[in-house]
């Protein structure tokens, strides 16, 4: 009861939001929504899924100093689809950014839209202009891809969500080289009867706090009127992130105002990208809202470390 009470006061809405929608684009558009966020030279970076009028989806760069308010967006698409290639065949959507500190880059995994369905592929960046495309990671069907900031012992870790037998699990991936991929463990399941029940998948990237990888995930249940898209926390092994700690056993996030119920896909908040405001100590969570604008939700990172070490232990 008590840990309940704590998950619904964990985040409060923005009373701003929606803070981007179509109508601050600088060319005609459907619908924005699940970004990527980061910090870059101290401002907020805002990588956005846009979806063109005829339905398929680019990734554009919006600017703000605080996080909330007087976003500069990117005049024209910042990054689109290379529509030659078999897995680029249609669209880029909803991306994840870390900046990877022994590179001194940043890394992007986003799903692309192709012949054969969506998986997860990686493109590097310094500046947000130009990009590296490594390509494809793994095969289809994948989704909810999110590079760690550092290597364990000298491995990346990718967390992803692949369909295996019809089932919509989080692993976990490593890799020497971010080409060549093994060691595939199902991390985080969905949990039959719950409110994630359906399927779960990556949030925003992986944080790093005292206790561990802070995981924020979506989760999933099927109703009669459709899915309802909510958000949970869970608590990752520092060391060996295929170990989890702990888990919500409640939602922190989910659709609640009309920005979030009435849209293109109703019931759907849908966290993408995280930032740590580091003068008041709060995660700024960005998500998209309805499926066609973003939204913002803020928490105290000391209650957020207070209430995941009070979620239930998972055992192996
Ligand atoms: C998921 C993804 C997201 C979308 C969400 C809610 O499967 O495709 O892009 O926001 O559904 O419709």
């Amino acid at each position: 009861m008590e840990l309940s009470k704590i998950a619904q006061n964990l985040f409060r809405k923005y009373p701003g939001n929606p803070i981007l929608t179509k109508k601050d684009w600088p060319y005609p558009i459907n619908s924005v929504m699940n970004p990527a966020a980061i910090k870059v030279d101290g401002e907020y970076l805002l990588l956005n899924r846009v979806e063109d009028l005829r339905g398929f989806s680019h990734l554009c760069v919006a600017r703000s100093a605080d996080g909330l308010t007087k976003w500069r967006i990117d005049e024209k698409p910042t990054l689109v689809p290379d529509t030659n290639t078999r897995e680029e065949r249609f669209a880029l959507e909803d991306p994840r950014i870390v900046w990877l500190e022994e590179q001194k880059q940043f890394a992007i995994t986003y799903v692309t839209f192709g012949e054969d369905g969506p998986t997860v592929a990686l493109a590097i960046t310094r500046n947000f202009k130009t990009f590296a495309r490594l390509g494809a990671l793994l095969p289809p069907e994948d989704k909810d891809a999110c590079l760690f900031p550092r290597r364990f012992n000298g491995r990346f870790a990718l967390i992803h969500r692949p369909i295996v037998r019809g089932e919509a699990h989080i692993w976990i991936s490593m890799s020497p080289d971010l080409k060549h991929w093994g060691d595939h463990r199902v991390v985080l399941k969905t949990r039959h009867a719950y409110w994630d029940g359906v399927r779960v998948g990556l949030g925003c990237q992986p944080i790093e706090i005292p206790e561990g990888w802070l995981i924020v995930y979506h989760g999933v249940r099927g109703t009669t009127a459709g899915a309802i898209y909510r958000t949970g926390l869970a608590l990752l092994d520092r060391d060996e992130p295929w170990r989890v700690l702990r888990r919500s056993e409640e939602w922190v996030l989910g659709p609640s105002e009309d920005y979030e119920q009435i849209g293109d896909v109703g019931s759907v908040t849908f966290v993408t990208g995280g930032v740590i405001n580091d003068a008041t100590n709060e995660l700024y969570l960005y998500y998209g809202a309805a499926d066609d604008k973003i939204a913002v939700a803020i928490g105290n990172m000391d209650v957020i470390r207070d209430y995941i070490m009070k979620c239930p232990k998972v055992s192996d």
